[in-house]
């Protein structure tokens, strides 16, 4: 864009027509409630950011379900997200099995679940992710929660035909490799091919991301994002993404809107780092402070 360091855009127009509209007497629980379910020990930056990309993107209340041996790190480092501590497995500071009730209770109160960035692996996650998609509330599945899964497909193949709940998966190369059971090579070899298979055997909405990141849906529908650069490719941007699509889902976007609109945000605050960083010094943290201005450029 002529004067700005940043890319030329096509389909500004289409994006701006995604942008969820906020009423003038909008209160903070008509625009979106979100539970995140991020973060371990070791991995509570991963929880940071996603709330963060969320509370940036016009989420009204983000709550960050994690691990009790996390909880008050997370309630330092988070001002405006709420944390809830939940059970874990001691020897890894992962949550356990025993999380469910209190995540049950929260997902009532939700209007989407944001599950895996940061959360690590053990034989309880997918055994959560199981009882949890036969819920009402919308799902983002990234990182770990896609691990977990791709440890037993037969998570997502018998919650198919779900009425309920809308699913997003936002791998990158490397988890959609695991989760097809394909060498990451295959998966670059045919990105569209791959992403639109999965969404329509699973009736997920995929997000490969990488380098112009494949949006697809179960209906056939393909996007093709065109925003984004190199600096991205550092230590917790996909965490970001999660929780933009999130909030976006929750202020009312479907699926697929949310994923086209998030990604296209969130690569456009990568751009905007970009020029104010440069490539080497981008961050994650950089793009949670850029996505108001990425939002300024489509409203
Ligand atoms: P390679 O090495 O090139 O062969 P993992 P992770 C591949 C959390 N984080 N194109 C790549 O393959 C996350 O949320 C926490 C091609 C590599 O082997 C997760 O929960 C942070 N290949 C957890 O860490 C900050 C690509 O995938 C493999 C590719 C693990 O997530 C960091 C890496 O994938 C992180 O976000 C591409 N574009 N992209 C924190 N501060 O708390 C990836 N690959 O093994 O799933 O590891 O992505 O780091
Ligand atoms: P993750 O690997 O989960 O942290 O996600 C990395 C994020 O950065 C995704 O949104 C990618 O699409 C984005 N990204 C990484 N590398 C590039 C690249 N070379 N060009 C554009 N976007 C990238
Ligand atoms: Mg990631």
């Amino acid at each position: 864009i002529p004067g700005m360091g940043i890319p030329f855009y096509t389909g500004l127009e289409y994006y701006k027509s995604l942008i969820p509209v906020r009423n003038e007497d909008s209160n903070k629980g008509d625009c979106g409630k979100l539970f995140i379910i991020a973060g371990s020990r070791g991995m509570t930056g991963a929880a940071y950011l996603s709330c963060m990309g969320a509370l940036r993107s016009g989420s009204g209340l983000v709550t960050l379900g994690v691990p009790e041996s996390q909880q008050q790190i997370m309630a330092v480092k988070l001002t405006e997200a709420m944390t809830v501590p939940l059970p874990e497995v001691e020897e890894s500071g992962t949550i356990s099995l025993d999380a469910l009730g209190e995540i049950k209770r929260r997902l009532n109160k939700s209007d989407v679940c944001v599950f895996g960035p940061g959360l690590s692996d053990n034989d309880d996650i997918p055994k959560l992710i199981d009882s949890l998609l036969s819920g009402s509330t919308d799902f983002v599945i990234d990182a770990d929660g896609l691990n977990c899964i791709s440890r037993d497909m037969d998570i997502l193949r018998k919650h198919k035909n779900r009425k309920s709940c809308q699913v997003v998966i936002t791998p990158h190369p490397g988890e959609m490799a695991r989760l097809c059971g394909l060498s990451i090579e295959a998966v670059q070899n045919d990105r569209v091919g791959t992403a639109r298979d999965f969404a329509e055997e699973f009736g997920v909405t995929v997000v490969l991301k990488g380098k112009d990141t494949v949006i697809a849906n179960s209906d056939g529908g393909v996007h093709i994002n065109n925003s984004g650069n190199a600096g991205m490719a550092t230590g917790g941007t996909g965490d970001v993404l999660s929780g933009v699509i999130g909030s976006l889902m929750g202020q009312g976007l479907n699926g697929y809107d949310a994923a086209v609109l998030g990604v296209f945000l969130h690569g456009a605050a990568g751009d905007l780092a970009r020029r104010d960083k440069g490539e080497h010094g981008l961050i994650a943290t950089d793009l949670v402070e850029m996505l108001p201005e990425a939002f300024r450029l489509v409203n």
